[in-house]
């Protein structure tokens, strides 16, 4: 009997994307729910029952069992199946700097656009929503520089001449507002990563149905 698919939460371009990518690299058996709840009410409403968090993605495991949070799944898939080699293993020197910038850009980055994608929920003139994006496209473009300077680059990618789940995670996030020019100046050791991720021949047909070029991220907003 095939294996229970996994079922996948997030629409297109969100922080699905990614695990995904993941998914497919592995070649595990995935069904996706497009839902997006930065749209509204509604679609959160359609989230509560498997997490009340009303986040996507949410990843529902072949044994029925439910994850949250990004960064966990990514890191968990690889783990799970290292015939795909998305992460350096236990013993692996690069275990530690993997998971240290899997947390960083969970925790430190991607934890913004809960602010981002809907400015008042801090902010409660329009004014204000604006000095709001200003100020965490900031830390975020801040963020990027740092993790640039102190990622110990040696090879194709960010930890070395293997893809792992940290360029699946960088090169999606970094697509996001203030998106990806302003990436490449504050990141150019990683803008390189980036672009071969993006054009990664195994995951162009992804990206493409998943994270299409239309939506413009190559360019700059605040
Ligand atoms: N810590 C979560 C954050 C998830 C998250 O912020 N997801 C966004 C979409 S990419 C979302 O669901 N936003 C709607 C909201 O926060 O109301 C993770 O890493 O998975």
């Amino acid at each position: 009997m095939a294996p229970a698919p996994f079922v996948l939460y997030g629409a297109p371009g969100s922080g699905a994307t990614p695990v995904h990518a993941a998914l497919m690299l592995i070649g595990a058996p995935v069904k996706v729910v497009d839902v997006a709840p930065w749209q509204g009410e509604n679609e959160r409403a359609r989230l509560q029952p498997i997490n009340p968090m009303r986040q996507v993605p949410v990843l529902v495991l072949p044994s029925g069992e439910i994850m949250t949070e990004s960064a966990a799944m990514l890191i968990w898939l690889a783990d799970r199946y290292p015939h795909a080699k998305l992460g350096p293993r236990f013993d692996d020197p690069e275990r530690a700097q993997y998971l240290r910038w899997m947390h960083f850009v969970s925790s430190s980055i991607y934890a913004l656009y809960w602010i981002r994608d809907e400015p008042s929920r801090l902010a409660d003139t329009p004014k204000d929503e604006a000095l709001v994006r200003e100020r965490t496209a900031e830390r975020i473009a801040e963020c990027w520089r740092c993790m640039d300077a102190q990622m110990p680059r040696r090879g194709r990618y960010l930890l070395g001449d293997h893809l792992t789940a940290l360029d699946l995670y960088v090169t999606v996030i970094s697509r996001w507002q203030p998106r990806r020019l302003r990436f490449y100046r504050e990141a150019p050791r990683m803008a390189e990563v980036v672009r071969r991720v993006d054009n990664e021949p195994r995951l162009l047909e992804h990206w493409a149905a998943r994270y299409p070029f239309a939506g413009a991220w190559e360019s700059e907003g605040p």
